[in-house]
């Protein structure tokens, strides 16, 4: 039997076989990391977001030596928007929205250039990439399916936005039944104090969606594999 990796984290420590758990690593996409792209046309410091790439890199690094799963996501849409809701379109009363020319291309639009993922943190060809169209990652996607067929009971999410796409998404897989454990310098908000209370709201309540711990803390327990 593959014994159990054990994490300090909140509210208490997070064990998991390293064979059924993915790393998760949402958005961390060029659209809402790079200067030009949809996060700061929203009027958002993207600096905010970009602290969290090293520690993402160390951890990506660390979990693919230890040959465990790795899945990334990607938010936007087909080039026609036939799957953009026309209220997330009109949504902000933005001069420029989803969908029109912007410094990276037209804006979260599949196979532009802002919609890509950073080069920081590339997939690897392995390494599933789940184009979603909503905030969390199982809305209108196959991610359950495809963890479904790998066995995945438990997900370490990561990425942006802490308060919307990472929260969305671990909310959605505690409804279908993953544990997720979210470590706090791996994801990133625009605005600290929702980043302090996305965290809270996650590991409140006895861990009402899940676990709150650091990419040191994950590292620590995986080296002694
Ligand atoms: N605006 C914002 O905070 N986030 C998003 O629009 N998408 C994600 O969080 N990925």
């Amino acid at each position: 039997m593959n014994p159990k990796i054990r994490v300090a984290a909140e509210p208490y420590e997070f064990a998991f076989e390293p064979a059924k758990c993915a790393l998760l690593i949402i958005d961390m996409q060029r659209d809402f990391l790079e200067p030009g792209g949809f996060g700061e046309m929203l009027g958002n410091n993207v600096s905010q977001l970009r602290r969290t790439i090293e520690p993402n890199q160390r951890l990506l690094t660390a979990w693919r030596k230890a040959g465990l799963q790795v899945i990334h996501t990607r938010e936007g849409h087909r080039p026609d928007l036939t799957d953009l809701p026309p209220a997330k379109k009109i949504r902000g009363r933005g001069k420029t929205t989803i969908g029109d020319i912007g410094p990276m291309g037209r804006i979260l639009i599949r196979g532009e250039d802002g919609h890509d993922i950073i080069p920081e943190l590339y997939p690897l060809p392995s390494e599933p990439v789940i184009d979603k169209p909503g905030k969390g990652a199982f809305f209108a996607t196959d991610l359950h399916a495809i963890l479904q067929h790998r066995g995945i009971q438990q997900l370490v999410v990561t990425g942006v936005t802490t308060e919307v796409c990472v929260n969305t998404t671990v909310r959605e897989a505690n409804d279908r039944g993953y544990d997720c454990l979210v470590p706090a310098d791996c994801v990133g908000s625009y605005f600290p104090e929702f980043q302090d209370m996305g965290l809270k709201m996650i590991k409140a309540q006895g861990g009402i969606f899940g676990w709150v711990s650091d990419s040191g803390k994950l590292l620590a327990a995986l080296s002694p594999r």
